[in-house]
């Protein structure tokens, strides 16, 4: 018996509050994640976008779990997109939710952003040992991963396929340092029980790699699930098994996305996810005698004084040098329309 004066119909507690805050974890609210909305809507989490709708899984008012197939209200702030918190009024979706962080990549055709997912705690940046180490490819994962802001670590896959782990563990630590790595094996399980306890209640991890880089088959394992794969070409891509950015509940708590696989690693134009990528430049270009120095025939540039002696792999300036120069040549791709802006206004002004 409740000894409460309340009647009946105010708004005691009657566990509803708890049961929404259960359902919520499950799809991995974090403590970080503000997910209010006003009186009247529901809360829920996108978990696949099909152009002008999204399935959403969300909490109704009893605090049951439903998913449904959203529409969009007309005035909606943002288009969704997988991971997105949003309010839904009577199964619209009427506003997304603050993103905390996403995943972005520059649209295919450069003029605008894309962005793959929101909301993250993790970016597992998955990478295909079975043919080498592509060092390019991972450095490029490591840059979007860190301008997401969430924490990136390398998933190495198909460990079973090399006799030299250890020595591509040995690579992908110099290529990404201070970024954790985890060396998986789908076929043989190896590495999947370690990854499966980082993806405990209230972590969003996304998994972004090439195609064909075992993105898909680390889901099934992970979970015994029987999502489609495809096998890889001579060219060492897949074919794009999966096409469709969803999200998963895991038996381990967490949520984990699968996306498909990006095939062009264009960068975005931010220079923090270099910066961060290449802390150990960043770290050396303190003493540049320049701000600005290129470190390239720059003069006092330590940076190519650490390649003189030995301190830095001449390796690293490469890649940080090539992966300077497709962002230059990037932003002046995004410039035209500007440049073309720019010019009509001028036109129009008369000057
Ligand atoms: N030997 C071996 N093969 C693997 C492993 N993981 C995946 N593969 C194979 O690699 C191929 C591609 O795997 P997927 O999981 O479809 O790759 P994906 O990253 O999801 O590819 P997209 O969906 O196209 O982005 C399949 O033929 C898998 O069987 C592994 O650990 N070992
Ligand atoms: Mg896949
Ligand atoms: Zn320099």
């Amino acid at each position: 018996m409740k000894d409460s004066p309340l009647p009946d119909d105010a708004s005691v507690d009657d566990g509803r509050p708890d049961r929404v805050e259960r359902v919520l974890r499950t799809l991995g609210k974090s403590d970080l994640d503000e997910v209010e909305v006003n009186p009247g809507q529901d809360v829920g989490r996108v978990s696949i976008v099909h152009g002008s709708s999204a399935q959403v899984i969300w909490c109704d008012h009893d605090g049951l779990e439903q998913v449904s197939t959203c529409q969009y209200a007309t005035n909606l702030n943002l288009r969704p997109v997988a991971g997105d918190w949003v309010a839904l009024r009577d199964q619209y979706v009427v506003s997304v939710l603050t993103r905390r962080n996403a995943l972005r990549r520059p649209d295919p055709n450069l003029r605008d952003v894309q962005i793959l997912a929101a909301n993250l705690d993790l970016v597992l940046l998955v990478v295909p040992i079975d043919r080498g180490l592509n060092v390019r490819m991972l450095e490029r994962f490591a840059v979007m991963a860190f301008d997401s802001g969430a924490r990136p670590l390398v998933v190495l896959t198909k460990a079973d396929g090399t006799s030299d782990a250890t020595a591509l563990e040995i690579q992908t630590e110099l290529a990404v340092p201070g970024v954790d790595i985890l060396t998986t094996s789908s076929l043989s399980g190896e590495g999947i029980e370690q990854l499966r306890q980082l993806l405990h209640e209230g972590v969003t991890a996304v998994m972004l790699g090439a195609s064909g880089a075992g993105k898909t088959s680390l889901l099934n394992a992970l979970e015994g699930s029987d999502e489609a794969t495809l096998s890889v070409g001579s060219s060492g891509e897949g074919r794009h098994a999966t096409t469709t950015r969803k999200l998963y509940r895991l038996s381990s708590g967490g949520v984990l996305l699968d996306i498909p696989g990006i095939r062009l690693v264009d960068l975005m134009s931010g220079q923090e996810g270099i910066d961060e990528t290449f802390a150990d430049i960043t770290h050396i270009a303190e003493r540049c005698r320049f701000r600005d120095c290129a470190h390239n025939g720059d003069e006092g540039c330590a940076v190519e004084a650490s390649v003189m002696s030995g301190k830095l792999p001449a390796s690293r300036l490469k890649s940080w040098r090539l992966i300077q120069s497709q962002l230059t040549s990037q932003s002046r791709r995004r410039d035209p329309s500007t440049a073309a802006a720019k010019r009509a206004r001028r036109k129009r002004s008369g000057d």
